[in-house]
């Protein structure tokens, strides 16, 4: 298996396709994602787009959906849910599936979703992804950070390095085997320096410091966990997870 990791969607080749992409958003639209289907939500379903975010949901029977907005880090009016993983409770989630757009999120899993296996990793279930990879073994795996409109973001590396250094780990193999370009290295140097103190880490990210100026302390502490989900958020249709 070889490892490659891209800092945001817009570093991510177009010529070519891995057997496995990987779209990390730690803060936070992976996170909330992990979390609705942990949570016994139906699916999600991701959009570039609001109106045709909406346009698709409004077919789907009320009961059962959930539209979850978020544009600048703030919910987007009119909607159930902004971009919180804490909103996401079992009670309000369970059965239904959440349609979801955010800045930067949907589209790195939009720009992956050709891949034949798509998955959605945060710090939270990075444990669930690095068992299904090292069962699975694909050839080419691809870890695409979100960023921030187009920016590098220290919270998607730091989950991209998390993985990369568990798979490294435990596959038995060195660490040149796995890495298949210098962001790897990178990635893991970045979170073996944080590894013990991530909420830490968040406080000196940009976005981290942008959620904290809209009281979303609580949000990076939950995301900022390694580990507490066993749940596998894999593509089963375009968009749908
Ligand atoms: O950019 C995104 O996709 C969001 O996750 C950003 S926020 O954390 O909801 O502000």
């Amino acid at each position: 298996m070889k490892l490659f990791v891209y800092h945001t969607p817009e570093l991510t080749p177009t010529e070519e396709a891995p057997e496995c992409a990987i779209a990390v958003d730690v803060l936070r639209a992976t996170s909330t994602m992990a979390t609705v289907l942990a949570a016994g939500g139906e699916a999600v379903q991701v959009f570039s787009d609001l109106d045709q975010l909406v346009e698709v949901s409004e077919k789907w029977p009320a009961q059962k959906r959930l539209r979850a907005g978020e544009r600048g880090g703030a919910k987007v009016a009119g909607f159930e849910l902004g971009n919180s993983p804490l909103d996401c409770t079992a009670e309000l989630v369970a059965g239904r599936r959440l349609f979801i757009s955010t800045t930067n999120g949907t589209r790195a899993l939009q720009r992956i979703q050709d891949a034949p296996i798509v998955l959605a990793a945060a710090l939270i279930n990075r444990a669930a992804v690095v068992k299904f990879l090292l069962e699975k073994q694909p050839e080419t795996v691809w870890i695409v950070g979100s960023g921030w409109e187009g920016s590098f973001s220290l919270e998607d590396t730091v989950c991209a390095g998390a993985i990369a250094h568990s798979i490294w780990q435990q596959s038995n193999s060195s660490l040149e085997e796995i890495t298949g370009n210098d962001e790897v290295t990178s990635a893991i140097a970045l979170y073996s320096q944080w590894q013990n103190d991530l909420l830490g880490l968040f406080h000196q990210a940009s976005h981290g410091k942008r959620l904290l100026r809209l009281e979303c302390l609580e949000d990076l502490k939950y995301c900022s966990q390694t580990d507490i989900l066993d749940v596998l958020p894999i593509q089963h249709e375009p968009g749908v997870l």
